[in-house]
């Protein structure tokens, strides 16, 4: 079914968030992320798996629960590792990860898959995938013409990683897509962790 600009402006303007890693399982809050984040980012995440990082930090700064440099909420929403410990995949270096998106509605933009250092927020090496434009164009999913490689796609562990992600909660595989016209970001994260070689 074809949707108008019309509709797809009111659908875009009523729902907020838009998309989030279904596999394998991403970060979900619990009480450590309510204890850096607050009550209101938390009920906030779980309402909408795929809410925007935009719109958490006017609702965190309203909440006195709000410890900002705890809670980090431009690496993976502020979900927190400690309520993921035993949600850690084990991956070998060279493996291949099936990763897959539930994107329920589409933002033109730019997107990447990178492994990201927690301490730093900073990408390790380069992205393992990476749309530079063109992803989740409204005309290609509304048509139903949306490549199916930008919602079920395999990356691989690089064999470069040596111990930098050996421990648990040092590293995540980040799935992060920016709507330009949206101006929104949506932010997954998946723990994990790679023995050295
Ligand atoms: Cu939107």
């Amino acid at each position: 079914m074809l949707f108008t600009l019309l509709q797809i402006a009111s659908l875009a303007a009523l729902a907020h968030g838009h998309g989030y890693i279904s596999t394998p399982p991403m970060r979900m809050p619990g009480d450590a992320t309510t204890a850096a984040c607050g009550k209101s980012v938390v009920a906030d995440i779980v309402k909408d798996k795929t809410s925007h990082v935009e719109g958490l930090p006017e609702l965190a700064a309203k909440d006195s629960g709000y410890k900002a440099a705890q809670c980090n909420l431009w690496l993976c929403r502020g979900v927190q590792f400690a309520d993921n410990a035993a949600n850690v995949q084990t991956y070998k270096p060279g493996e291949t990860v099936e990763i897959k998106i539930a994107l329920t509605i589409p933002h033109v933009g730019s997107a990447n898959v990178s492994i990201v250092d927690t301490k730093t927020n900073t990408i390790v090496g380069q992205p393992l995938l990476s749309w530079p434009s063109g992803y989740a164009d409204e005309r290609q999913f509304y048509g139903k013409t949306l490549p199916a490689n930008q919602t079920d796609f395999k990356v691989t562990i690089p064999t470069t990683l040596d111990a930098k992600c050996a421990t648990a909660g040092d590293c995540v595989i980040q799935w992060w897509w920016y709507g330009t016209g949206a101006r929104q970001t949506y932010e997954s994260c998946i723990d994990f962790t790679v023995a050295a070689a």
